[in-house]
C-alpha cells in the first residue's frame, strides 16, 4: 500500500495534465456575470478561485472545470462535502480507531488530499507519523511560555505557528533554488509538520493560560486526536477523544491558504468575532443568558432574552451564514453525538431549546437570509461538558483541524502551480464611472 506522499505522486501528474487540458478547452470561456451587489458583499458567489482539495458546497461552482476534485455540486441548501462526501457519508467510510465510532481525521486529511478513503492501515501509519513530527522548536515553546495569559489564546496560536517558519522545508528547499516542479515535496512536508505541531502548541497554550500544569510527552502508538486530548489533560476520557475525533474531521475545511505565515494569518481572520469565534461568543452568549434567566427557563423567557439580544443591536451567534441555507450538517452531526454522549445535559437541552425557537424569531425579525444555526452553536455545549470550559479557548480546536483543510489545498496549490490570488478592487467612484447611463 503507497503511503500519502507516494500516492500524492501518482496523483499530481494526472491533475496537472487535466487541468492544462481544461485550461487549453474552456480558458477564454466566460464564468458568467458578475454584479455590483457581489463586490460589495465581501465577493459572496464570485466564482474567483479554483478548488482543488475542497468542498464547501457553493466552492463547488468554481471547482466544476476542475474535475479531480469530484466535489459534490450541491447547493446552498446542502452545507458541507468533502471531496463529494457528506458528513454522515465520511462518518460511515472513513476509518474508525479500534472500539472508537467516529472517523480518524487522518482519513479525513487523506480525503481531502487524495480523494480516496484510505485503508485502516494508511491512516494507522499517518497517526505515526505525526506522533514523530510532533516535537516543537524549544525557541517556540519559550515564546508561549512568555505569553502573557490574557493575551487571547487564538493570538498565542497564530505568533506560535508564524514562528514554526523557521524550520520551513519550503523556505529552506527555495533558498537552495528547487525547481518550481518539486515544489510540491517540500510543501508537503511542512503540512504534514504543521499538523502535527499543532497539538503541542495548542496543548501548551491550554496548559499556560489556564494553570494546567506540564503538558504529557506525545504517546506514538495513539491516534493525533487521543494525544490532542491527552495535551489538553483530557487523555483518559475515552468519550472526550471521541468529541476530538467528530471535531476535528467535521472543522477541518473550508477556503484557501497557502504558506505557513498565511494558515497564521487566516488563524487571525478566524479569530473574528463573526466567524470562527463565533463557538466562544455562542457559550459567552448562553452563560449570560442562564445567569439572566436561570437554567431550565421557560421558552417564553428565553424568547424574550433572542428579542433583547437583537433589539440591543447584535447578532445572535451560532446562527446564520454567509452562504448556507439551512440547519448545518456540522451541528446536526454534534447533536447527534450529544444525543448519545450526554442527552440529560442541561446546558445541551438549552442548546436544543434555542433551536426550537431562534429560527422563529429570526425570521420574524426579517433580516438574516439564514436563520437556522451554523456549526458554532453547538461545539461549545460539547466542550463544556466535559470539564473544557474556558471559552476564549474553543478557536484554538477549531484552527487546529482548519489546518487539515488548508494545508490539503496548499500542497494541490502548489503540485499545479497556482499563482498568487489577487482579486481587483474598485472604488464607488469607478463603479458609478463604469455604470454611468447603463
Ligand atoms: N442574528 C441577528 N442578525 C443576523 C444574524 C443573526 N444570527 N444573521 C444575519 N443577521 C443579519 C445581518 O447582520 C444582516 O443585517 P444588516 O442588514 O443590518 O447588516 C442581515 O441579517 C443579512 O445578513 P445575511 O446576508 O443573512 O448574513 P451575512 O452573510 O451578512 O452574515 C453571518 C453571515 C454568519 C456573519 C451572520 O449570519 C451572523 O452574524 N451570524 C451570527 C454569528 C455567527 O454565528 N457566525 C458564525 C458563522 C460560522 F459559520 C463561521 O463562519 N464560523
Amino acid at each position: 500500500q503507497p503511503t500519502l506522499k507516494e500516492r500524492l505522486a501518482e496523483l499530481i501528474p494526472v491533475a496537472q495534465e487535466k487541468v492544462k487540458a481544461a485550461r487549453h478547452e474552456h480558458g477564454k470561456k466566460s464564468f458568467g456575470p458578475v454584479i455590483v451587489d457581489q463586490l460589495y458583499g465581501g465577493m459572496r458567489g464570485l466564482p474567483a478561485l479554483i478548488g482543488k482539495a475542497r468542498s464547501w458546497t457553493r466552492v463547488s461552482l468554481h471547482i466544476i472545470i476542475v474535475a479531480f476534485a469530484s466535489d459534490g455540486f450541491g447547493d446552498v441548501e446542502e452545507g458541507i462535502r468533502f471531496r463529494g462526501k457528506t458528513i454522515p457519508e465520511i462518518q460511515g467510510q472513513l476509518p474508525k480507531a479500534p472500539g472508537g465510532s467516529e472517523p480518524l481525521p487522518e482519513g479525513l486529511f487523506w480525503l481531502l488530499v487524495t480523494g480516496e478513503i484510505p485503508t485502516y492501515e494508511q491512516v494507522a501509519d499517518l497517526s505515526k507519523d505525526w506522533a514523530a513530527r510532533a516535537a516543537i522548536p524549544e525557541f517556540v515553546e519559550e515564546v508561549l511560555d512568555r505569553c502573557p495569559p490574557t493575551l487571547h489564546p487564538m493570538s498565542q496560536f497564530s505568533l506560535a505557528v508564524t514562528a514554526l517558519n523557521h524550520n520551513s522545508a519550503f523556505a529552506k528547499a527555495y533558498a537552495e533554488g528547487v525547481s518550481k516542479k518539486e515544489y510540491w515535496g517540500p510543501t508537503f512536508e511542512d503540512s504534514m509538520d504543521l499538523i502535527a505541531k499543532l497539538p503541542n502548541i495548542a496543548g501548551r497554550i491550554y496548559r499556560n493560560v489556564y494553570g494546567r500544569g506540564k503538558l504529557p510527552p506525545i504517546d506514538a502508538q495513539k491516534d493525533y486526536s487521543h494525544n490532542l486530548a491527552a495535551l489538553l489533560g483530557f487523555g483518559d476520557n475515552p468519550a472526550f477523544v471521541e468529541l476530538m475525533r467528530l471535531y476535528i474531521t467535521i472543522h477541518s475545511d473550508h477556503e484557501g491558504g497557502n504558506t505557513l505565515p498565511s494558515y497564521a494569518a487566516a488563524l487571525n481572520g478566524l479569530a473574528g468575532p463573526l466567524h470562527g469565534l463565533a463557538n466562544q461568543e455562542v457559550l459567552v452568549w448562553l452563560t449570560k443568558m442562564q445567569a439572566k434567566i436561570g437554567e431550565d427557563a421557560s421558552d417564553e423567557a428565553v424568547k424574550e432574552y433572542v428579542w433583547s439580544t437583537l433589539k440591543g443591536g447584535q447578532v445572535v451567534p451560532g446562527y446564520g451564514h454567509a452562504v448556507l441555507r439551512k440547519t448545518d450538517p456540522r451541528y446536526v452531526a454534534q447533536r447527534e453525538f450529544a444525543l448519545k454522549h450526554l442527552p440529560n445535559d442541561k446546558l445541551f437541552k438549552l442548546v436544543g431549546q434555542i433551536y426550537n425557537i431562534v429560527p422563529g424569531i429570526l425570521l420574524e425579525a426579517g433580516k438574516a437570509k439564514n436563520p437556522w444555526p451554523n456549526v458554532d452553536a453547538h461545539s461549545g455545549a460539547l466542550l463544556t461538558y466535559y470539564g473544557l470550559t474556558e471559552m476564549q479557548y474553543y478557536t484554538v480546536l477549531f484552527g487546529v483541524s482548519r489546518a487539515f483543510g488548508v494545508t490539503a489545498q496548499l500542497i494541490w496549490d502548489r503540485a499545479l502551480g497556482a499563482p498568487l490570488e489577487r482579486p481587483k478592487s474598485y472604488s464607488t467612484d469607478a463603479i458609478n464611472k463604469i455604470f454611468k447611463g447603463k
